[in-house]
């Protein structure tokens, strides 16, 4: 037996991977297949579903299960799709903060509203990397990228709250240095009923990390531990208090009615009543 218990859930003929060293998206891979080995997930009940992005390379080609490699910005859209036809599949999205939130940020919004039951795995790097760094809605205020050399002046989205606030049933936030909170989450993403985030903050030593003082992937878990406060204390703290910390932990976790079940049970009465 090899000594990576995950390698089974990978596909060997495309290893080793394109990530960079030092790269979170490894990080996120072997915590998700730590996950559906935990729960007792067959892959071939899995549908995994990924934009563009180096982040969308997380799930595709590498995890061994039913994988859709779709277009920038609309996994979630496809997905939405695929839970509708295949509702007894485990449908689970795993792509970037660019795509998710950036160009796809109106997918991500009403599926929460909808509170459709798909996983999402938002895998945020505070920049778009694969394209060379540039800033992203989530690059935080006063950051350096390849398009704010002088320092970001927007002010970063905060997905977890915004996805929260418009219906979702899970949502949770922690970065790539909370390995374990992180693996609690991501099952519950998958076993709870309705739309769920884990939002990971990850380490880009290469686009965003050189740019801004951090140069290595230790630097960057590093920064990560020394900026993240628990939710329970930032719900103390004031906005000022809070500028630039990455505030970790369940934003929300809840029973809310789910749109796929609902939908079928309009489709079912339609047939009964069409008899
Ligand atoms: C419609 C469209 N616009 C732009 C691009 C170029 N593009 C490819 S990947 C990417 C950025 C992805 O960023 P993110 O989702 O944050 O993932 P990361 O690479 O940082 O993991 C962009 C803008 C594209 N492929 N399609």
């Amino acid at each position: 037996m090899s000594k990576y218990r995950m390698l089974k859930y990978l596909r060997q003929e495309v290893l080793p991977t394109t990530m960079c060293l030092g790269c979170g998206g490894g990080t996120v891979l072997n915590i998700f297949a730590n996950a559906v080995d935990e729960l007792g997930i067959d892959p071939k009940d899995l549908v995994m579903v990924s934009g563009i992005g180096c982040s969308a390379w997380i799930p595709s080609p590498y995890f061994k299960a039913d994988t859709l490699h779709t277009t920038h910005g609309r996994p979630i859209a496809f997905a939405t799709g695929i839970k509708v036809g295949l509702p007894d599949k485990y449908v689970v999205v795993i792509s970037g903060d660019g795509d998710l939130a950036g160009i796809g940020g109106n997918h991500l919004l009403h599926a929460a509203r909808r509170n459709i039951d798909i996983a999402v795995i938002l895998v945020n790097n505070f920049i778009h990397g694969m394209t060379g760094g540039q800033v992203a809605p989530t690059t935080p205020f006063g950051a350096k990228t390849t398009t704010t050399p002088y320092g970001n002046i927007e002010h970063p989205l905060n997905i977890s709250e915004t996805v929260a606030a418009a219906g979702a049933s899970y949502v949770a936030r922690w970065t790539t240095a909370n390995p374990f909170m992180l693996l609690k989450s991501i099952k519950k993403a998958l076993t709870k009923k309705g739309f769920a985030l884990v939002e990971v903050i990850s380490q880009c030593p290469v686009q965003f990390g050189q740019r801004n003082k951090l140069r290595s992937a230790p630097d960057m878990l590093r920064w990560f531990l020394k900026n993240s406060v628990p939710l329970k204390k930032a719900m103390k703290m004031s906005p000022e208090e809070l500028e630039g910390k990455i505030v970790i932990g369940e934003f929300i976790d809840r029973e809310r009615v789910e749109f796929v079940e609902e939908l079928n049970k309009i489709i079912r009465g339609v047939y009964v009543n069409a008899d």
